[in-house]
């Protein structure tokens, strides 16, 4: 830059150029160096292995990871598609997704129900990691095993993949585009059908976005590779989902998948709010919506054998639409209900494979597979294949040890405080940080009374977050649920309950419980119409071009809305990208924890660009506390300066 700077310089072309230029033009001569992509990357490794990685709570491997096996692309391909009349003229590697395009959302979902197999979700790369790891998967490792699962399990239904929290957290915590991910998954998964967790009007975000975000979200992330958008509300308020959902029926080749939350126990008489009337009613006024399938959302894992059987046999009954259930096994009970709903006439469900499923995450994928083999709804998975993904995910799970915060074990606590699987841990983990791990029973107590005070809600993102955080404040100043009404002068609410209970999450059925509204609101009026009618819609192309200025070139449609859904994350996002490059190209191990002395790693920055990086040593820090860092670099010396911390 510094030598172009000068020769285009109308001053230095001009011929009048002095040795006084650099005082008259010092901007000129303000130049960086080039700073290549290796050099960058080197940067960041330096970085994390002598100041550790407060992101990975500066854990470090007591010893190196085994390298994971990737299973084999190509072996033990399984027929698919058994029982549909053509299925003869599908070849092996034809999947879902094939026929949603060929025949269109409205055919797919009829021949969802003609087939005699509990169709199969996988949540591995999406659900599962969220409520096992705190979302952290790397796009990294997803891409290792993708053509393994093209191949090999053509069959499944859909991969969960995208959604929910993956949006926020790729960029936040890992540095990755979550675009990216989206596509390079494609690229590697034609066949099988994308499906991602879609928190209706607020996207894949905590709060509501206006009409014209969230429409063009969808159309976007369609348009981007996505094909099954499930969306709900997270108080079953259902017109918070019809912008979203209409968005995926008008766009042709999109699958909407409306979802009720499942909350309480139908067969308790006790819970009458939540009885199995309530579940029919928006089922019903779902399929009126336009949706392709329903879905029964049940994020806490509350819905039991019984109430499985009780659920799916009614609704299929009073519902024309596939039915896909959705359920956490925090309980340790809940493979049974899949089972128990697969009876019931459930066209299709969601588990994770083994070594991801169990505790907070689904159910096991591969047992209850095995375990259906011969019977009349067998999945027809290939087992084997199954089998070595499982252990694949085994190894890389190793490498994400500090994220891991599931219980070990089924829980029945999850009938008391009804937390979605995701909340379950990220709440845990919160209190354990707060030094309140050892009053976690008083906790769950208070959520499930917070909940009380509430009316008895649907509680999942963003209304779980709510309750959530008033318990954690209550528990903090040692006071109960029950004080929420009488002492209020001693409680700063939160900003989030003050949002919902004035409207701004939407209406829960019966309303908002007066009292409590008076509580924290006090003279307000809390509204009560759809929140997006009173967001005014953003002006797309005056956005983009505000954004196209901060970063120096046009904005792209993915750039526009990862910044429309979190502008700081997105800022914070572009900020690393500058400085180290796509992390993403970074081994599992070296981009949490660093590299280890004589430790070499490649990194294919590009199609057929590959650094072989090795750590020589690391110099002792000079009288700044700097360090240098020396590394053989495709074979050549090279070396990075850092600050250490310490
Ligand atoms: C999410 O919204 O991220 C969820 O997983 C809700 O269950
Ligand atoms: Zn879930």
């Amino acid at each position: 830059p510094f030598l172009e700077n000068i020769i285009n310089d109308s001053l230095f072309l001009s011929g009048d150029a002095h040795t006084k230029l650099i005082d008259e033009k010092p901007s000129l001569f303000q130049f960086s160096p080039r700073r290549d992509r290796a050099t960058k990357l080197l940067n960041y490794l330096s970085d994390i292995t002598i100041n550790g990685n407060p992101g990975a709570k500066n854990w470090r491997p007591a010893k190196p990871f085994a390298t994971p096996r990737v299973p084999s692309r190509s072996i033990g391909v399984s027929p698919v598609h058994q029982t549909t009349e053509d299925s003869s003229k599908i070849s092996t590697h034809l999947g879902s997704r094939d026929i949603l395009l060929e025949k269109g959302p409205v055919e797919f979902a009829n021949w969802i129900k003609n087939e005699k197999r509990l169709l199969i979700t996988d949540t591995t790369m999406r659900d599962a990691h969220q409520s096992l790891i705190a979302t952290r998967m790397r796009t990294h490792d997803m891409l290792a095993i993708a053509e393994a699962v093209s191949n090999r399990t053509p069959n499944l239904f859909s991969l969960e993949m995208w959604g929910g929290a993956t949006f926020d957290t790729a960029m936040r915590f890992l540095k990755e585009d979550p675009w990216e991910r989206l596509r390079e998954l494609r690229e590697r998964v034609p066949n099988i059908c994308f499906q991602m967790l879609f928190r209706g009007s607020n996207a894949v975000g905590y709060s509501n976005y206006p009409d014209n975000v969230v429409a063009g979200f969808v159309k976007h992330a369609a348009d981007s590779g996505m094909d099954i958008f499930r969306i709900f509300d997270s108080l079953n308020y259902l017109p918070n989902m019809k912008v979203a959902m209409e968005a995926a029926a008008e766009h042709g080749t999109a699958v909407c998948e409306a979802a009720v939350c499942y909350t309480g126990d139908i067969t308790n008489p006790d819970r009458a709010k939540y009885s199995l009337k309530y579940y029919v009613d928006k089922a019903k006024e779902l399929e009126k919506m336009g949706a392709h399938i329903l879905c029964i959302k049940d994020m806490a894992g509350l819905c039991h054998p019984a109430a499985a059987n009780k659920l799916f046999s009614t609704l299929k009954q009073e519902i024309g639409i596939p039915i896909h259930f959705h359920t956490h096994d925090t309980s340790g009970l809940n493979a049974s209900s899949i089972m128990a709903a697969s009876d019931a006439g459930a066209d299709i469900a969601d588990m994770a494979l083994a070594s991801m499923s169990g505790s907070t995450s689904q159910p096991n994928l591969n047992s209850v597979c095995a375990a259906m083999k011969g019977q009349e709804r067998d999945p027809k998975l290939d087992i084997q294949a199954l089998n070595e993904f499982s252990d694949y995910w085994e190894e890389v799970l190793a490498r994400y040890e500090p994220f891991y915060s599931a219980p070990r074990s089924g829980t029945a606590e999850v009938y008391l405080h009804e937390m979605p699987g995701g909340q379950y841990t990220n709440l845990k983990e919160q209190a354990n940080a707060m030094g309140l791990g050892h009053r976690w029973q008083e906790i769950a107590h208070t959520y499930a009374d917070v909940n009380q005070v509430f009316g008895d809600i649907i509680k999942v993102t963003p209304s779980s977050k709510v309750v959530g955080d008033l318990t954690m404040l209550l528990v903090t100043q040692d006071l109960k649920a029950k004080d929420l009404l009488t002492n209020t002068a001693k409680i700063d609410f939160p900003e989030s309950v003050i949002d919902m209970l004035m409207g701004g999450l939407g209406q829960p059925d019966g309303g908002w419980p007066k009292d409590i509204q008076k509580a924290v609101l006090g003279d307000k009026v809390p509204y009560t119409v759809r929140p997006g009618e009173l967001a005014a819609p953003i002006d797309l192309e005056e956005t983009r071009a505000e954004l196209s200025k901060t970063l120096g070139h046009e904005a792209s449609d993915d750039e526009l809305y990862s910044h429309l859904m979190y502008p700081q994350v997105f800022a914070d996002y572009v900020t690393s990208l500058n400085e180290f490059d796509r992390l993403t190209v970074l081994p599992t191990p070296a981009f949490f924890y660093g590299m280890g002395i004589g430790e070499e790693i490649h990194v294919d920055i590009a199609k057929g660009k590959t650094l072989f990086i090795k750590l020589l040593s690391i110099g002792e820090p000079d009288d700044e506390g700097r360090r240098t860092v020396f590394y053989e670099l495709n074979g050549m010396p090279r070396e990075t300066t850092v600050v250490d911390k310490a």
